[in-house]
């Protein structure tokens, strides 16, 4: 799962990205000029308290990959030109994390001279409306010719008709997510476009806006699978300290819990994947997977042995084990399920396969 965390200049992206990281202000690189990449551990109480009943050797959390990128400027065409480069990271990426400036402080440089995310958004937004445009456009060119030629099928002609459709969306600031259908969006997938992309939008607030943040507008709500209102400086010093001190500076800005808890499952939630957990005294371990997956998948997911000889999967639901406290007691209130091949897998999904190869 690979994320972009994507901006205007100098709206705290690399300043988030240092906080996700626990502990570790030096574990990511800053190269202003390039992109630089953070395996980022995806914080879960539940892979916790696994590990705290099972104590295994191993405890393995889910990792999400950001690539931070220099911020995108288009108010000269230098800053133009330079912004192109860094758009086919975004377009690898399977979301898009973009932040957007709303901290006040005259010390920063503030692009365009302000401090504006609704406007930030607009402009982001606009452009990639416009970068898609030109991919599509520059697509339906190929595809023209090609149907000049003798070989033309209608594949092709199928292609031209949903690269105008696209067109038009994008003409009419419609993000192609919102247009395609889910056969059509795997049609369209190694384009790599950036409206059909889930975007998680981060407002990187003061401190002093955090307990009450200005509303959302509809615009960036309808647009975005998720708005977090976060202030980056106090979540990178935040990733610094042990256990106890967090709490205590928790309290003291009245959060509940870090932003990359938030940031974690957004992430997730926007690429459509969900959590299983395997257990043991040998290892604890989360694992990413598409929502929607079956049994088996989970299984290949873990090991392709596990999927070609898969028997079984014994199955609890993590609100069950927490009600019941271990395995056993799930075992003896029922709990406890045994599942086939195309058991549709749940988040949170306590998982051991049964296998013969
Ligand atoms: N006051 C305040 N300053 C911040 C906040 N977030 C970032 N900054 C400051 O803004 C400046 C830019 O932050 P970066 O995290 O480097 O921003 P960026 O988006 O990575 O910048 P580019 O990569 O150049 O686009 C730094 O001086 C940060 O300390 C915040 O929430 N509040
Ligand atoms: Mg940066």
């Amino acid at each position: 799962m690979k994320i972009a965390l994507a901006g205007l200049p100098f709206s705290g992206k690399t300043t988030l990205l240092r906080s996700l990281i626990a502990g570790g202000r030096s574990a990511a690189g800053t190269r202003p000029d390039a992109e630089s990449v953070a395996m980022v551990k995806v914080p879960d109480p539940r892979l916790d308290k696994l590990t705290e009943i099972f104590k295994p050797r191993k405890k393995v959390p889910a990792q999400i990959e950001f690539v931070d990128v220099p911020g995108l400027g288009f108010d000269t065409d230098a800053a133009r030109t330079e912004s192109a480069r860094h758009l086919p990271i975004l377009r690898q990426a399977d979301a898009l994390v973009v932040v957007l400036r709303a901290f006040e402080g005259g010390d920063v440089f503030a692009y365009r001279d302000r401090v504006d995310p609704q406007a930030d958004w607009r402009e982001l937004h606009s452009e990639f409306l416009l970068s898609d445009l030109q991919t599509i456009t520059n697509r339906i060119d190929k595809v023209k010719v090609s149907l000049t030629k003798p070989n033309r099928t209608k594949a092709m002609e199928h292609e031209l008709a949903l690269l105008q459709r696209c067109v038009e969306a994008l003409e009419n600031e419609k993000p192609l997510s919102g247009v395609l259908t889910a056969d059509e969006e795997k049609e369209l997938r190694s384009f790599g476009l950036l409206t059909q992309k889930s975007i998680v939008v981060v407002r990187n607030l003061g401190e002093n806006q955090l307990a009450s943040p200005p509303p959302v507008p509809d615009e960036m709500r309808n647009a975005a699978a998720e708005v977090l209102d976060l202030a980056a400086t106090l979540e990178a010093e935040l990733a610094d300290l042990g256990p106890e001190e967090e709490e205590t500076f928790l309290k003291e800005y009245g959060l509940t819990e870090p932003a990359v808890n938030r940031l974690a499952r957004a992430c997730l939630a926007a690429c459509r994947m969900i959590v299983f957990l395997t257990y043991g005294e040998d290892e604890c371990r989360a694992w990413p997977i598409a929502a929607g997956a079956d049994a088996v998948t989970a299984a290949g997911a873990i090991h392709s042995d596990l999927a070609r000889g898969f028997i079984r999967a014994e199955i609890v639901h993590w609100q069950d084990f927490a009600d019941h406290g271990d395995i056993k007691g799930c075992r003896d209130a029922g709990k406890f399920k045994l599942e086939g091949k195309s058991y549709l897998m749940q988040d949170g999904d306590l998982v051991v396969i049964r296998f013969a190869v």
